[in-house]
């Protein structure tokens, strides 16, 4: 019996390529080129899967195009690269990739905040320049983190790791604010105290935002929620490009309306708004949040075994529309 074919839309570990080999007939990206959607339309013809990652996006058109594909399995936990209804209406599978990067993009949200909130990166920047010829009793004074309130927006799995971190190792008082509120045994294990938005954004004095991104989180931080945010406070973004506005977060840094910020993740990324380039007060990396070498292969080999499971068994691990899977 033939192999399915399947296309893995970027590079990837050697060894899941391999893995992959050994069930399907598989066109890889080796040399790791961002495809068009006209290329990955075209790379897509003739195959029944395919392995993609945050950037691949797979809406209506793609669909249309492809109609001999029925799964997509993401190497990421985040999926609104997918249209999932589309997905859905076309009987194309979808999984993600849940729980195996949690307590790394966790770590990573904490290691932001504290590079944000005590200028880490600001002073490295200072000190590379040649400027620092003596020490001042001001230099670089950032803001606690043992002892103030954590603020998180999103208490999936990721923000629960991050409220964690903050109550049990630094002292801190967490609330958040999530679309549904937490079952009490989980509060208590988080040490963390549910609140409205408007009383999140007003008290924190670090906020961290984790929450999956949609049409509706589009802007769920802009001017106005800026605006009742502290002078001194610090704001993380580990979610989603989009969920803020960063035009609205470079003029509160620029401003001072809010001390600092730490962006992983950006609107139109890779491209940044030019402005959050030209302000001194935020730390910004390249959506490395789940950039260990065990979480990412984690992540890939989930990917791996959700198109296994699928083709073996109709038993992918993580799917998000399973009612796919009832359809033959
Ligand atoms: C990925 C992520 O690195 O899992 C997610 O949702 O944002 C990151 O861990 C990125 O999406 C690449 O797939």
């Amino acid at each position: 019996m033939s192999k399915p074919k399947i296309l893995v839309a970027r590079a990837v570990f050697p060894e899941v390529i391999a893995r992959l080999e050994a069930h399907f007939e598989v066109e890889s990206n080796p040399s790791d080129e961002t495809w068009s959607k006209a290329e990955l339309i075209a790379r897509l013809q003739g195959k029944e899967g395919a392995f993609t990652t945050g950037g691949d996006r797979i809406d209506a058109e793609v669909l249309a195009a492809c109609p001999q594909l029925r799964i997509c399995a993401n190497m990421a936990v985040g999926y609104n690269n997918f249209d999932i209804a589309a997905m859905t209406a076309a009987g194309v599978l979808a999984t993600n990739a849940p729980d195996v990067l949690t307590e790394t993009t966790a770590d990573f949200g904490f290691a932001l905040l504290m590079a944000t909130a005590r200028r880490i990166t600001e002073s490295e920047h200072y000190l590379r320049a040649g400027k620092w010829t003596k020490w001042s009793y001001d230099m670089f004074a950032g803001s606690d983190i043992h002892g103030a309130t954590l603020g998180i927006l999103g208490m999936g799995r990721i923000g629960q790791g991050i409220a964690r971190r903050g109550a049990h190792g630094f002292g801190m008082k967490v609330i958040y604010h999530n679309r549904s509120r937490l079952d009490a045994a989980l509060e208590a294990e988080c040490k963390a105290g549910y609140v409205g938005k408007d009383e999140l954004l007003k008290t924190a004095d670090h906020l961290v935002l984790v929450l999956p991104y949609s049409p509706e989180s589009h802007h769920t931080i802009g001017a106005a929620e800026l605006a009742l945010m502290k002078p001194t406070a610090t704001l993380v973004n580990i979610a989603r490009g989009g969920i803020v506005d960063d035009a609205a977060l470079a003029a509160a840094l620029r401003n001072k309306t809010i001390a600092a910020a730490g962006l992983d993740v950006f609107e139109g990324e890779p491209t940044l708004h030019p402005e959050l380039l030209m302000v001194p007060n935020v730390v910004l990396t390249p959506h490395i949040a789940s950039a260990t070498i065990p979480a990412r292969l984690a992540m890939a080999r989930l990917a791996a075994d959700n198109l296994i499971g699928f083709f073996k068994e109709n038993k992918p691990l993580t799917p998000l529309n399973p009612a796919v899977l009832a359809i033959k």
